[in-house]
């Protein structure tokens, strides 16, 4: 008989911000399902029927929760940190209103850099002990380009690819494998969006972004993936 493999995340602890809805709960689901342990975190605790995936209350841009969301994690056995919470606001440069700039570099950019801040001194101890760990940061495609109209939400990507370039340098002394995820266009609830509308049936799924994510983390150990760029096929080529 041939002998029956484990799953690829068999043994792994992941902790995933932003995992309610969209992305980050295609993510959690895939890596569950890939023999991860799996702690999902939401402003709106996320809820997963007939999956054993533990759930908490978490809003990002506060740092209290976040360290509670990390010890939650850390104690669970931790290795992995997925930064996917994010939002985004829309409009031309002269219609920026103040409020929604500092909810979005909240969310996007203090919120990421907050969560890598609450795990980094455990993925330092885990070296110390001889064990890999992984961040990976869902920013966009247009974190290092731009558009009319995307100001305040690309300036947030922008900023959170530096973060996670950052944390790359940084977590080189203790082997941290960092990886950035640019999705493009992504059937979700995304800045007020309704999944499952004719005209985003040729956008990535969640699932296609989730996969990217599993790539990553699923590399054999001498394999370090920087960057994943995803677009739908229809999407113009511009990355
Ligand atoms: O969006 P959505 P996506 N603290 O709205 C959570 C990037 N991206 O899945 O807190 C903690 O369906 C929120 O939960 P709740 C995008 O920038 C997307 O598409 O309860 N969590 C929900 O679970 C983002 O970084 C597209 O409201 C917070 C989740 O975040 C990531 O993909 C394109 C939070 C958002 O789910 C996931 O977005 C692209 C907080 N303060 C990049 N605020 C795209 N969809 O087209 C929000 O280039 N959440």
């Amino acid at each position: 008989m041939p002998p029956t493999e484990s799953p690829p995340l068999a043994g792994r602890v992941i902790a995933i911000t932003g995992a309610s809805r969209g992305i980050g709960r295609a993510i959690a689901e895939l890596l569950h399902h890939s023999g991860a342990r799996v702690v999902a975190g939401a402003r709106q605790r996320p809820a997963f029927a007939g999956l054993a995936i533990s759930t908490t209350e978490l809003d990002v841009a506060c740092e209290g929760s976040v360290q509670a969301f990390a010890a939650q994690a850390i104690a669970a056995g931790a290795d992995t940190l997925v930064n996917n919470a994010g939002i985004g606001v829309f409009g031309p440069l002269d219609h920026i209103r103040v409020e929604d700039y500092r909810r979005v570099f909240d969310t996007n950019v203090l919120g990421t850099l907050l969560a890598t801040k609450w795990f980094m001194p455990e993925f330092r101890r885990r070296h110390e002990s001889g064990l890999p760990s992984y961040l990976v940061n869902i920013t966009s495609d247009v974190s290092a380009r731009t558009f009319a109209g995307g100001a305040i939400y690309a300036a947030s990507k922008h900023a959170q690819r530096a973060l996670t370039q950052t944390a790359a340098r940084e977590g080189a002394g203790h082997c941290l494998r960092v990886t950035e995820i640019r999705p493009g266009m992504t059937d979700t609830y995304f800045s007020g969006g309704t999944p499952g509308r004719p005209e985003r049936a040729q956008h990535l799924q969640a699932q296609d972004v989730a996969r990217a994510v599993l790539h990553a983390l699923a590399a054999p150990l001498h394999v370090r993936v920087d960057e994943i760029v995803v677009h739908p096929a229809v999407q113009s080529v511009e990355y």
